[in-house]
């Protein structure tokens, strides 16, 4: 599955390993400094295989689809450095990582304003029916038109939008939507300083009231442990029926089965799915909502986006195995000058 790319004088070139495809250029220019091994063909390594590809590199430029844990690292002797291309890190096991003496990075603010715009996109989406319009024309029933009988929506301007997660992400949502004229609220771990509360126009609630107020409500927090399932069944009851719900976040931030029996039951009105718990799959439940918009984790996927994560993981990459910080190193214990 992985392919050697000789380089003319390995001797001097750190080994490094892509565990996931990335734009040839990018390929192309860390071949000019690491013996690069690379998985180009894009299957996703079995835990094995990781552990294996990792046993003899410096550095490794993964993804969300690498976990890297004691298990993964047990046989890393030379790793410094793990770089994900990806803002979002549950996919390391930092104590684990700090742990073994290596180096963690991730890929932030360069996806932010982009991430929000899809969450964006998804919002209007899910709230204006626009993939179950579309097949509705592709079924041919535009001819069954009428006041009444089309995919009827849910406004977004002057409605109430629910952010869970106020970091970055969260912040750029809440923007975009006082463009829409939309009453902000939003609950966090920590309360936004005054200064950025008004930049957002967002009032700090409580999880409850937020669930019990919002017309649509956003998912954009980190997953950890303890986020596990912050929405389930007993959260979607707070929720007004006529709500939409929107997860960009991380799956497993939802109780997919019960979202997909409240979508069922009419519970809410619909929901947006960028990511799902257990990805590339997709709960068979879920799949028979027609009241849903699905997405293939897709909400930092421009082309300007996903090169700016590659060349940041890349930067990181550089700069851990040259001995020096990386820009955005999440274990900084491990680093030393
Ligand atoms: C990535 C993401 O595309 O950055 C994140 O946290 O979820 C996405 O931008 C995905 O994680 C692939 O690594």
């Amino acid at each position: 599955m992985t392919t050697q790319h000789n380089t003319t004088n390995p001797a001097h070139k750190p080994k490094i390993l892509v565990a996931r495809a990335i734009f040839p250029e990018a390929l192309a220019k860390l071949e000019e400094s690491f013996e690069v091994r690379s998985n180009q063909s894009d299957k996703i390594f079995t835990p094995e295989e990781l552990q294996k590809a990792l046993s003899d590199v410096e550095g490794a430029l993964v993804a969300g689809s690498e976990r890297i844990d004691a298990i993964a690292l047990s046989e890393a002797k030379n790793l410094k450095i793990v770089a994900n291309i990806s803002v979002g890190y549950n996919n390391f096991d930092v104590p684990a990582i700090t742990a073994a003496g290596v180096m963690a990075t991730n890929t932030p603010d360069v996806l932010t304003d982009t991430t929000a715009d899809f969450g964006f996109a998804l919002l209007m989406a899910t709230a204006r029916r626009i993939t179950e319009s579309e097949h509705w024309v592709r079924a041919g029933k535009w001819d069954q038109w009428s006041i009444v009988n089309n995919p009827l929506g849910m406004d977004l301007h002057h409605s109430t939008v629910g952010i869970i997660g106020m970091g970055r992400i969260g912040q750029g949502i809440a923007k975009r939507a006082l463009g829409f004229g939309m009453k902000v609220v939003y609950h966090n771990r920590s309360r936004l300083s005054p200064e950025d509360e008004k930049a957002c126009g967002a009032s700090y609630v409580s999880k409850e009231e937020l669930l019990r107020t919002a017309d649509h409500v956003v998912l954009v927090l980190p997953y950890t442990p303890q986020n596990h399932h912050t929405i389930g069944a007993s959260e979607i009851a707070l929720m007004k029926p006529t709500a939409t719900l929107i997860n960009i976040a991380r799956g497993g931030i939802v109780d997919d089965l019960a979202l997909a029996n409240a979508l069922q039951g009419g519970k809410i009105f619909a929901a947006g799915l960028d990511v799902f718990e257990g990805e590339p799959q997709v709960h068979p439940e879920l799949l028979k909502c027609s009241n849903i918009v699905l997405a293939p984790h897709i909400a930092s996927a421009t082309e300007k986006t996903r090169r700016a994560m590659v060349d940041l993981a890349i930067e990181n990459l550089q700069a851990a195995l040259a001995g020096k910080k990386p820009p955005s190193l999440i274990n900084a214990e491990v680093f030393q000058d």
